[in-house]
This record gives C-alpha cells, structure tokens and sequence, in this order.
C-alpha cells in the first residue's frame, strides 16, 4: 500500500527530495546485508592475501577497519567487488559483483516499495543503475596515480537524469538513497539543491572525479546537508541536483543508491538487467527468487564481455564546449 502522506509527496513534489526517518529497519533489513558484505571482504581478502598482495587477512577486524586496511594495503579500492552492478566498460568473464540475497530482499523490501508506490504508482521496476557506496575515511583512501584524487570520494554535482541515456528523459526515474551506516555530514552524507529539479536537465561534463553538472549551470543558491542515520530513506527525483560530501570521519559510510521507475518505460541503460519489483495488476510478474536475479546479472556480464561494440552510457561527450 502507499504509504506517504500527502505532506511528504509535497515536499517530494515541491522541493524535488524527500527524507523519511527509520523507513527500513536496522536490525532485520539493513544488518543482514552488512553480514553478506562481511562474507564478500572475507573472500576479497583471502584472494589478496593468496596473491601476496597484502599481508594478513585482517580477520579479526570489524568490517569498516578492516576494509580500510585492504583498501589501503592493496592501494586499491576494490569498489567493483562489491557492487550490485557492473561497470560501463572492459566488462571481462570474471569481472566481480556480488548480487547477494540480503541485496535482493533490501531491493524488494516491502516497507521501501510501499514508499515507492506512493511516487511511482503500483507497477514498480526496478531500475538496474543501482549501486552500493563503500566511502573510506578520505584521508585513508588510496589515490588515483594519475589524477591524485582519493580512489573513491566525494561526488560532484549531478542529476540522476544526466548519468543515463535520453531515451529515460520522458519517464520518471525515482532514486532512492539510504545508508547502511549512520552518514552525517562528517561522514559524506548527500547534499541537494532544493527545488533544481525543476529547470530540467543541466549540461553534465565528464571530469575525473565523475559526470558533473558544468559550473556555469550550477545553482547559485546554498545547497541543503541532509545528515542521515542507518535507516532513513532519502528520495530524489531524476532531476535534482546533487552532490556527496568528502568522508572526514574515522568510519566507512556504507550506502546503497537504488532506481524505481513505472514498468515498461525505458530504464536509460538497456544493456544491464532490470526486473518487476512489485506489480499490483500481474502479481506473478513480481521477480521473488534473489538466485534469478542474481543469475540476470552474471548473464549480462557473459554477454557484455563478448561485445565488442561498447554502446554508450551517457549522452556526453569530451569536447563539450561548455565543459572547457
Ligand atoms: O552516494 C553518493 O555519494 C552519491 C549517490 C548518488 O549520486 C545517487 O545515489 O544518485
Ligand atoms: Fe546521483
């Protein structure tokens, strides 16, 4: 069932954002997939520990510490191996992700997709762009040698929009942000600007540190924090401009970025797997199985490391003259 009230689908509607308190409950949703994460750094760290790579397997460590360490030993963050999706190019047969069952129940969490028919209306699909963002302690993190950027940091001003191809412009794609850990702002929660969502979609540049909205179509209003705590859910529209903060804190900010969007519109990203997440009308549409879901995404890496035309995801190019 729906379940926002008419004053929270306002605030969604006026100011392009919304955050509700408490939404997914810490101890039965959110502490059963740090548990398989836990699981994913314990392999990570045995095959680099195997490889010579780093010295110990850091088992004794809690998770947060003990990532850090991998990280930083192996001067690598290893994002990929983590992910619940794939990366846009150089897709390989063993490329990593893990697509775990804790995941999949979070994807389709009743409590998160009753918050989601309240937007997107009673046929749900879920939107393959999705991720999750493990963001060390900045001043931790392992830089880019070329760029000498943090391997994973802050992330510049963007709409959702701008990140998938123009055959999503006409549907709405709602993003649904929440975090696994607390994340104030010390720790790199997001940033918006209230109500930018209503001046369509910016131009975005391809910078080193990601795609970001050019400087000279940045809003010139103050942007609002939004501190948040395990738990709360943060909805944005596809057009909102945002933005993460640099991770000054001590711990990991462990968060997942999901898409929703009406079924049978275009997801913006054909080549990655999507699914029914919830479909009032054709209930036995609904995906329930996470081993078919999971098996969805290792068919798309076979194909995709086969391809040898790489189709693009984002409708920007280098030269762009704003961009200069
Ligand atoms: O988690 C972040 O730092 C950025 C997330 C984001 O841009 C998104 O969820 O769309
Ligand atoms: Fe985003």
């Amino acid at each position: 069932m729906p379940s926002l009230n008419p004053t929270q689908l306002e605030q969604f509607h006026r100011q392009g954002y919304l955050v509700v308190e408490g939404l997914l409950d810490v101890e039965t949703v959110i502490a059963p997939v740090m548990r398989e994460y836990e699981g994913v750094l314990d392999r990570l760290a045995a095959e680099l520990h195997a490889d010579g790579t780093i010295a110990s397997t850091y088992r004794d460590l809690p998770f947060q510490e003990r990532l850090t360490r991998v990280y930083q030993e192996s001067d690598k963050v290893h994002a990929q191996y983590f992910d619940f999706s794939l990366p846009q190019g150089n897709v390989q047969p063993d490329t990593p992700f893990w697509a775990g069952p804790a995941v999949f129940q979070t994807l389709i969490n009743e409590a998160l997709l009753d918050a989601v028919e309240s937007i997107v209306g009673p046929e749900i699909y879920s939107n393959p762009v999705q991720h999750i963002r493990l963001k060390p302690p900045e001043r931790l993190t392992p830089v880019n040698a070329d760029t000498g950027l943090p391997q994973v940091g802050i992330t510049p001003w963007h709409q959702d929009n701008g990140v998938v191809l123009p055959e999503a412009d006409d549907g709405e794609i709602l993003t649904v942000w929440f975090s696994l850990t607390d994340a104030l702002a010390e720790h790199g929660c997001l940033q918006v600007f209230p109500r930018s969502h209503q001046h369509g979609l910016l131009h975005h540049c391809r910078r080193p540190i990601g795609l970001s909205v050019a400087e000279p179509q940045l809003p010139s209003q103050d942007p609002v924090v939004l501190p948040m705590k395990a738990g709360d859910v943060l909805f944005l529209t596809q057009l909102t401009c945002h933005s993460s903060l640099s991770n000054v804190s001590d711990t990991v900010r462990c968060s997942f970025d999901l898409r929703y969007q009406p079924t049978g519109k275009p997801t913006g990203r054909p080549a990655f797997p999507g699914f029914v997440a919830r479909s009032r009308r054709q209930p036995a549409t609904e995906l329930r199985d996470p081993a078919q879901w999971e098996q969805m995404w290792r068919d798309t890496r076979d194909r995709m490391a086969q391809e040898e035309y790489k189709a693009p995801f984002n409708r920007w190019s280098v030269d762009d003259a704003v961009c200069a």
